[in-house]
């Protein structure tokens, strides 16, 4: 598709439906006089059997529910476009990889060990899935926002998830890997050390969902027109830099917005905000597969940047939310193990294993083999072929033909090779080998790039995975995995270990824990090993912090928090900032409804301190005026504020309304590079320029507020 037009969104805009001006029928299209009363024997009898219009909407709504996904049931999505922006026509032959193209996609994010409703902000790993409906047929790239996993071998996904799902006698914990089970397993899973380290890190709590990076992780292989391949591994790169929220506050969002996230995504398509990530390869010749350090076939390896630079190859843009979660968010089936022209599998295991596990869950989730036909799932480019029937089927195929080879059908659906058309073709890659059911020794060592995560982390983040672990550990009621989990941090850097140690009141072991290592042994024969010497100990691209310098502050959210009275060119002042940058600004005040302004104007407000907390926003912002009276008596307002100085926003106050830091718990903290006054610079660019740098983390140090 070399237009902007979207074959996709054009396909299912045939399939909604409209009820603007239409009586209400029955679901075989008849007028219903009156819905809301049963058929009876008279005023006060017994229903009837005979009334088919209350069986019609009871027996339909009795099956409203389908199987929620076993992983990643929580999720978000949108629709949008791919651009594919660089020439790599001499690598892959996909044909939506070629410079110039434009082709429709969906995108769904989820948090992975949470049930449907459950809480955006749980500590997770985030799902990142795009399906691209390509001229060729529909390619999924089914991600996460983590670029390794727990494990090596898909035979270990069921363990995997059981452990971290909630326990099965209680149910207990919902969305939480806190818990004695997921532990449990990881403290006797050392392949599991990487993953764990990033879990606890915070990628785990994006601010949004635009804000994440995406990984392909496995390898993959492009495949040129040639047929040769090259080793790739896909990144997802978002323009609005990668961010956190801290820990305390995702608890408190989860409280406040449980949709934090979706809503987040949800509303800045609908302003216009169309959230962008770059799509970056990294590409390794064939020939290059045993020249590092790690295996490349191993998912719990990255391949840092370092050693093979990104290339970006296309940007995705979303830009339009479904119509209908269930319809589109909720039925879209992502596949990992369907593939295009030009894109093959490596030999990675968890991804061999992933080829049959997604098709099948599918059949199960949405009811059969028709998954396929529904709206959201269909490709742009058409199917056909001779499978038929089954629940559900919509096509209707013509004719009498749905075997091949035939001959009353003139051999068609033919085949691409009978015409010299090119279908997908696997690599025909070399095997020679003897079966057996194991690992390969090169995937046993676990801890260096573990450690080259640690130490690739500022300070500040090292400290918040020192406190997630502690947290997560505290909370394991068991004290063998506690001390078992310390005993592989240790491997993975003494000061993690040491000081996590501290929290727990354990002294870090100094080997392996004799059960871990039994569990080991069944993979590896030799363990543990001597590591090879890896390429490099430290990568920036591994960290979240950021340089102002190079931030922005588009759609972020500001409050703006007034009462009646508030000074409106101290309101206009900031709001007219913010929106130049791309901001939001938003009122809080007192009451909805509307607000007084000093000069006799009045606004409309939507959100009030009985509404809203400062763990939704990003910074905050006092304006002056005669509203500066009735804030110095409203707690609320003070708990804002404060709230939002422990979790390391920008404060910014007008000149009038710098005496309500007096009353404030940071009153000592004039000083803070955050805490930005009128009367001392130039306060719209200096909180913009602190609001670039996302937080102000140093200030959690110091402990300096209490709320
Ligand atoms: Fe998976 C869903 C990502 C390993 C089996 N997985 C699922 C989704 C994402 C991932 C993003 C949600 C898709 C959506 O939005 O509908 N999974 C991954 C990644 C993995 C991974 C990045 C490792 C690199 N998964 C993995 C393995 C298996 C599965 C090894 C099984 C052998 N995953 C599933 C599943 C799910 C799923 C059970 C649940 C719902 C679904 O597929 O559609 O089949």
């Amino acid at each position: 598709m070399k237009s902007k037009e979207n074959k996709k969104t054009k396909q299912i805009d045939q399939h909604l439906v409209n009820n603007a001006d239409k009586g209400m029928t029955s679901n075989d299209g008849v007028l219903i006089h009156d819905n809301n009363n049963t058929l009876k024997a008279g005023d006060r009898g017994p229903s009837l059997l005979e009334d088919f219009i209350y069986q019609d909407k009871l027996a339909h709504f009795d099956r409203e529910r389908i199987p929620e996904r076993v992983v990643h049931a929580r999720g978000s999505g949108a629709h949008g476009i791919f651009e594919a922006t660089a020439d790599i026509s001499s690598i892959t032959r996909a044909k939506f990889l070629q410079k110039g193209t434009v082709t429709p996609l969906f995108a769904r994010f989820s948090t992975v060990a949470g049930f449907k409703g459950s809480t955006d902000l749980a500590r997770d790993v985030r799902g990142f899935s795009v399906k691209f409906y390509t001229e060729e047929g529909n390619y999924d790239l089914v991600g996460n926002n983590i670029p390794v996993f727990f494990i090596q071998d898909a035979m270990q996904f069921p363990d995997v998830v059981h452990a971290v799902k909630p326990e099965p006698n209680n149910e207990m914990p919902q969305a939480a890997s806190a818990h004695d089970t997921f532990w449990d397993f990881i403290s006797l899973m050392p392949e599991s050390a990487h993953m764990s380290l990033w879990l606890m890190s915070d990628r785990a709590i994006p601010r949004s969902l635009r804000m994440m990076e995406g990984f392909g992780v496995h390898t993959f292989k492009f495949l040129n027109d040639q047929g040769k391949a090259t080793f790739v591994k896909f990144h997802w790169k978002p323009r609005l830099g990668v961010h956190s929220v801290a820990w305390q506050e995702a608890q408190k969002i989860s409280g406040y917005d449980a949709d934090f996230h979706r809503r987040d995504l949800w509303e800045a398509i609908e302003k216009g905000d169309f959230p962008q990530w770059d799509l970056a390869v990294q590409l390794i010749p064939e020939e290059d597969e045993m020249k590092f350090s790690f295996d490349l076939l191993d998912p719990t390896k990255i391949i840092p940047e370092e050693l093979v630079p990104l290339k970006i190859i296309g940007t995705m843009t979303l830009n339009r939310n479904p119509e209908n979660f269930f319809a589109e968010t909720e039925q879209i089936a992502f596949d990992p193990g369907r593939l295009v022209p030009g894109i093959d599998f490596s030999n990675d295991p968890l991804l061999q294993g992933r080829v049959f596990s997604y098709a099948d869950t599918q059949n199960y989730r949405l009811g059969g083999p028709n998954f396929h036909e529904l709206p959201i799932n269909r490709p742009v480019n058409g199917k056909f072929n001779n499978q038929k029937d089954g629940f559900g089927r919509q096509d209707i195929l013509k004719g009498n033909v749905s075997y091949f080879p035939n001959s009353l059908a003139e051999g068609c659906p033919y085949h691409a090779m009978l015409k010299g058309e090119k279908g997908f073709e696997s690599h025909s890659e070399k095997i020679d080998a003897k079966k057996i059911r194991g690992r390969s020794p090169s995937f046993a060592d676990h801890f260096t790039q573990a450690r080259l995560f640690f130490q690739s982390q500022s300070e500040y983040e090292k400290e918040h995975i020192i406190n997630a672990y502690s947290f997560e550990l505290s909370k394991v009621k068991d004290l063998n995995v506690r001390k078992r989990e310390l005993a592989i941090l240790n491997q993975i850097d003494p000061n993690l270990a040491k000081q996590v140690g501290v929290n727990l009141g354990i002294e870090p072991p100094k080997e392996l824990d004799p059960l871990t290592l039994q569990f080991a042994r069944q993979n590896f024969e030799k363990y543990p090993i001597k590591a090879p010497k890896p390429e490099i100990t430290k990568s920036s691209a591994l960290s979240m912090a950021i340089n102002p310098e190079e931030g922005t502050i588009k759609s972020r959210k500001v409050a703006i928090l007034v009462a009646d009275g508030v000074n409106k060119k101290s309101v206009d002042l900031m709001r007219n900032a913010l929106q130049k940058e791309g901001a939001h600004a938003v009122l809080i005040s007192t009451h909805v409804g509307n607000l007084k302004y000093n000069d006799g104007s009045e606004e409309l407000v939507q959100f009030s301190y009985l509404t809203e907390a400062s763990v939704c926003y990003d910074a905050c912002y006092t304006p002056d005026g005669d509203s500066i009276a009735v804030l110095s008596q409203e707690p609320d307002y003070f708990q804002f504020i404060n709230e939002a100085f422990r979790h390391c926003k920008a404060l910014a106050f007008a000149k009038g309304a710098e005496e309500l830091i007096d009353k404030s718990l940071f009153n000592n903290e004039k000083k803070d590079k955050g805490v930005i006054l009128e009367s001392q610079g130039n306060m719209v660019k200096d909180f913009i320029y602190i609001m670039k740098g996302h937080r102000i983390w140093d200030r959690e140090k110091a402990r300096k507020v209490a709320v």
